[in-house]
């Protein structure tokens, strides 16, 4: 399959992305609040229970996985690159390490304040993506985060050089025939409003899309994974979903190229069912010339992560609700969803 082909597969009406590429840190986290203790075959034993979901392919187009999880397998000794095959998901893989201090940015911030960050893992990329190609990789994402704090940040090199970091990295994606799928992300937390997020969006975007540009990388070939404007978390502010439908999707009229394949949200921080409804107002008010469809971690995985618990008794309930999750996020990606369905949610 070309690149084009595969970018198409992940973005199918009806389907999404699950973000399964939890840092062993993150993953340590979301484990603790249900008091699992964050061993490597616990984690396994997580992700077998998400990958071997019944119906998993139904409304799943892909699998977003760490560098640990694209070497494990499932107790049966399939590893998971052959489950996610044999179930028609496109195995994928986050080769971004993590971020780090942007230099000087320390200097560009008050009293207790975050530093901006760079994302990590330029080096030796390519090496590692023909790694990963060869364990059966077809998409890889990389994830750069993005600030907001009053109106000093995030500060203009700052995404200046999130941008170019996630050209380079897209370049060296297709020419190890890896369709890249590029994460900005502009982060929920902080007090600003939604006009802010659309302000510092518009630039993260503009600043994108010209660095791919200058890159070379071929837009037919990429998938975005961004944002959807919406307030910061501590703003007091609430945007019902055709608001955040209407911000995002002028936003997207103005910046996003018409032979970009499509755009798979993360959810950032938003609940499950706000990520649902969220995605099918834009889709209502479709055709676009972009699929929209959803990449989440958290609106997927949530109540099927406490549904499991950590016990292999609790195994098919646990994927009745991820199956059901999909199901609806699948729905929303043509604008079929209503709220109402939630009523047979197992959950
Ligand atoms: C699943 O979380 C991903 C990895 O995070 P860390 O590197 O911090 O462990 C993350 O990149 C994720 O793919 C996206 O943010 C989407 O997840 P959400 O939960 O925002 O939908």
């Amino acid at each position: 399959m070309s690149l084009a082909e595969i970018a198409k597969q992940m973005v199918a009406p009806g389907k999404g992305i699950l973000a399964a590429d939890e840092s062993t840190g993150t993953i340590e986290k979301r484990f603790t609040k249900i008091a699992v203790p964050s061993t490597e075959d616990n984690r396994r034993a997580y992700r077998e229970m998400l990958f071997t979901t019944p119906g998993f392919g139904e409304y799943i187009s892909g699998v977003i996985m760490y560098d640990e999880t694209i070497r494990q397998s499932a107790k049966n000794g399939k590893t998971f690159v052959q489950i996610q095959q044999e179930a028609g998901v496109l195995p994928g893989i986050k080769v971004d390490q993590g971020t780090k201090d942007m230099d000087g940015s320390t200097t560009l911030t008050t009293g207790g304040s975050p530093n901006e960050k760079v994302t990590k893992g330029l080096e030796g990329l390519p090496e590692r993506l023909k790694e990963y190609a060869s364990l059966g990789a077809k998409f890889a994402k990389w994830r750069a985060v993005i600030t907001i704090e009053g109106t000093d940040l995030p500060t203009d090199a700052n995404i200046r050089q999130n941008a170019k970091d996630l050209a380079a990295y897209a370049k060296a994606c297709q020419e190890a025939d890896i369709v890249p799928m590029v994460e900005p992300e502009v982060l929920m937390d902080g007090s600003h409003t939604a006009a802010r997020c659309a302000e510092v969006s518009e630039k993260v975007l503009t600043a994108l899309f010209e660095e791919l540009a200058a890159a070379d990388v071929a837009i037919e070939g990429t998938i975005l994974k961004t944002n959807m404007v919406v307030p910061g978390k501590e703003s007091g502010e609430k945007k019902t979903p055709d608001e955040v439908a209407e911000a995002t999707l002028a936003l997207f009229k103005k910046i996003l190229p018409p032979n970009l394949p499509g755009q798979a949200f993360l959810s950032g921080g938003q609940s499950e069912i706000e990520a649902t409804e969220n995605l099918n107002a834009m889709n209502a008010r479709g055709p676009h010339p972009w699929n929209l469809s959803f990449s989440y971690g958290r609106a997927l995985q949530d109540s099927a992560l406490k549904k499991w618990a950590g016990s292999p008794a609790n195994v098919a309930a646990a994927q009745k609700v991820l199956a059901h999750r999909a199901k609806m996020n699948g729905l929303a990606t043509e604008g079929k969803y209503s709220k109402e369905m939630e009523n047979e949610r197992p959950y």
